[in-house]
């Protein structure tokens, strides 16, 4: 497991600094009965019972929990819509002209929406995809910049019972034809562009040269980001169309479609151990019941707060985390479309002094960044609406910690370090910031009705000491498949033990006081800036190249990134080595994957380490990259690989 461990893991070790609730934070904490840990330890779906009662049904589920392993079903018989219970019972309810969506795009233009305006976009969008002929159970893929747009397609999907697949804006043309033709999307809503560190990223163009090789796209929407007509658009006549010329033909209410519980709400695909992303499938009432649970405990969330959730909404996290947990809990949440260097590395600073955000969640990588970046700059503003803060998509240092916890948190705001994966839908282990007692670097304890297990390889329980992170007990916002490959998802996330607990693939710890620490993944995928790769992923658009004759791609430490992304790759015959080359293999990365995948470093080796049986020996790279003395090398069949590798590599340092 060390294998993959993060850079910091002696200081996670070593770290001894606790931090209790403060007095007055517990004494309005939405939860701060202890009592409830142990009441959903007792009966689980008593808890989940009440947390879901907290939504608006159609018509009453009758069963808590269906669970044949690997397959679950939550709230089974329940009748409900997700859009409604994000948007239309909180007009109903007294927060019609509440804001719901505060945004601001990187140039500085700004929009709020009140709950009651986005209901009414909500209405009209759903109408448009109507008009287009989308129909309940029809795949609607999204190609967006961080617009309130985005929110309100997924929203619009969700009213009609269509089922979005939003793929993250960062990804390139090849890589959203696959994701439009893996679940044979009907119809994609993209924009002219959206702005990244003041340049603009052209995402119609992008989309038109995925459009060429995704057969199952009808018709295409595009949003106007940019009023001034700098993004080039070509309107291919009966497939493409303006949302905003469509949106004056359509009527107003569009009545929401009465959806099972387990009905599908959306499909995000997520790297793993394989070439071929997974289409992660999340259905409507556990979700929403997880997610709008979990916002409320866990970031303590009251009528008052600003929230800001940094995450794109291609991520997880800006499904779960910006749009259905915060919406379904009648949040004010603030969106920012772009770079938080832009135009100076205080952009968030002046965005949470601004808009007086009390609620702030991001993730370690950009934590370090503003560390690098100095205190000065959050000194230049007020940030002292501030109350809470959170981190999620890596392990967090403790140095990043304390440093959040001093100059963010001005040493008064709990941190809740919240472990979870687009798989599980919903945060995992997180402290609740009226009850627990915090250590840097330490995700804490299982959320009220989580049940976490540490276990060892032969799928014993460890108590104290490292091992693997399973979830021994269904969960309600769980996925419930992988789209289209049902035995991947059986063998994927629950044929690691024959008891049927979760495999989460990540390595963990839990102390003398029983609280968890992450240790980063144990399997063969990446976390670079937050963002989720697969080495193989990388390694295939690396062959796909026609001098590549094999590639082998791991992860160095990397002080800001987390992880950084280091190839070794061997050359087809008459190929030779060459900057140009190393160059062009990059961008080769980046045309199939994206930016988000391009390798930091790249070597050229005449031969790759191997097992007898022909495997990569991945982890020997490892070592390699990292500078490390090299592990057992007994199993190679050709010991003198490595040494050859490794001196070429340090010659090359
Ligand atoms: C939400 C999200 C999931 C992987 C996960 C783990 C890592 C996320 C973490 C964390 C340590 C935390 N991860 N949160 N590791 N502490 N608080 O990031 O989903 O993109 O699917 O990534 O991210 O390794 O397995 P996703």
């Amino acid at each position: 497991m060390s294998e993959s461990s993060p850079p910091n893991i002696q200081a996670l070790l070593d770290e001894q600094r606790t931090f209790p609730p403060s007095e007055q934070f517990t004494r309005t904490a939405n939860v701060r009965d202890r009592a409830v840990y142990d009441e959903a330890a007792a009966d689980p779906e008593a808890f989940w019972k009440a947390q879901a009662e907290q939504l608006e049904w159609i018509e009453p589920f009758h069963t808590v929990l269906e669970w044949n392993p690997p397959h679950a079903k939550w709230f089974v018989g329940g009748k409900l819509n997700a859009a409604v219970n994000c948007v239309d019972r909180h007009v109903r309810n007294g927060r019609r002209n509440k804001a719901a969506i505060v945004w601001e795009g990187e140039p500085g233009d700004r929009r709020t929406l009140t709950y009651f305006d986005l209901q009414r976009e909500v209405n009209l969008a759903a109408n448009v995809l109507k008009s287009l002929g989308v129909k309940r159970g029809d795949r609607v893929a999204m190609y967006m910049p961080l617009i309130p747009e985005l929110a309100i397609a997924m929203l619009a999907c969700a009213r009609i019972g269509a089922i979005h697949s939003v793929v993250f804006g960062g990804f390139s043309a090849e890589a959203l034809a696959d994701r439009i033709n893996d679940s044979q999307c009907t119809l994609l809503v993209t924009a002219d562009g959206g702005y990244r560190r003041g340049s603009l990223l052209p995402l119609k163009q992008i989309a038109d040269e995925a459009l060429k090789h995704t057969p199952s796209i009808k018709n295409v929407l595009i949003v106007k980001r940019d009023s001034s007509d700098r993004f080039p658009v070509h309107v291919t006549e009966g497939r493409d169309h303006w949302y905003h010329r469509i949106v004056q033909d359509v009527q107003a209410w569009c009545e929401p479609e009465s959806m099972d519980s387990e009905d599908m709400l959306y499909i995000l695909y997520t790297s793993g151990t394989t070439g071929k992303p997974k289409g992660i499938v999340h259905t409507t009432g556990g979700y929403l019941t997880g997610t709008m649970a979990t916002t409320r405990a866990v970031f303590d969330l009251k009528d008052d707060d600003v929230y800001w959730c940094t995450a794109d909404i291609g991520w997880v996290t800006g499904h779960s985390y910006v749009v259905y947990g915060p919406l379904a809990a009648g949040a004010t949440l603030l969106m920012y479309e772009g770079a938080p260097d832009w135009p100076e590395r205080d952009r968030f600073w002046s965005l949470i002094e601004r808009h007086g955000v009390t609620i702030f969640y991001t993730a370690p990588t950009a934590i370090r960044a503003f560390m690098r970046w100095g205190t000065e700059l959050p000194q230049k503003h007020d940030l002292s609406s501030i109350r809470l803060l959170g981190s999620v998509g890596e392990p967090i240092n403790p140095e990043a910690w304390m440093w959040y916890h001093e100059f963010i948190g001005g040493q008064r705001c709990p941190i809740v370090d919240t472990w979870w994966q687009t798989e599980t839908g919903q945060i995992m282990i997180t402290p609740l910031p009226g009850l627990t007692t915090t250590k840097p670097g330490s995700a804490t304890h299982p959320f009220p009705g989580i049940s976490v297990q540490i276990r060892n390889e032969r799928g014993e329980p460890v108590t104290e000491g490292g091992g693997l992170l399973t979830i021994s007990r269904p969960w309600p916002a769980m996925l419930r498949g992988i789209y289209g490959d049902p035995e991947r998802y059986a063998a994927t996330y629950w044929s690691k033990w024959k008891d049927n607990a979760y495999f989460a693939g990540d390595g963990a710890r839990v102390d003398a006081d029983g609280c968890i620490w992450l240790l980063g993944r144990v399997d063969d995928v990446l976390n670079v800036s937050g963002h989720r790769i697969g080495t193989m992923e990388v390694e295939s658009a690396l062959v796909d190249h026609p001098a590549v004759a094999e590639a082998a791609v791991v992860g160095r430490s990397h002080d800001i990134k987390g992880q950084s992304i280091t190839a070794f790759v061997t050359l087809k015959d008459g190929q030779r080595p060459s900057t140009g080359l190393e160059h062009e293999l990059r961008g080769h990365v980046v045309k199939k994957i994206g930016a988000l995948a391009r390798p930091e470093e790249i070597h050229f080796a005449a031969d790759l380490p191997k097992t007898r049986s022909g495997k990569i020996m991945r982890r020997l790279l490892r070592d390699i990259a990292e500078g490390k003395a090299i592990g057992d090398t007994t199993t190679l069949a050709d010991p003198n690989v490595v040494a050859r590798l490794k001196s070429q590599y340090e010659n090359q340092e």
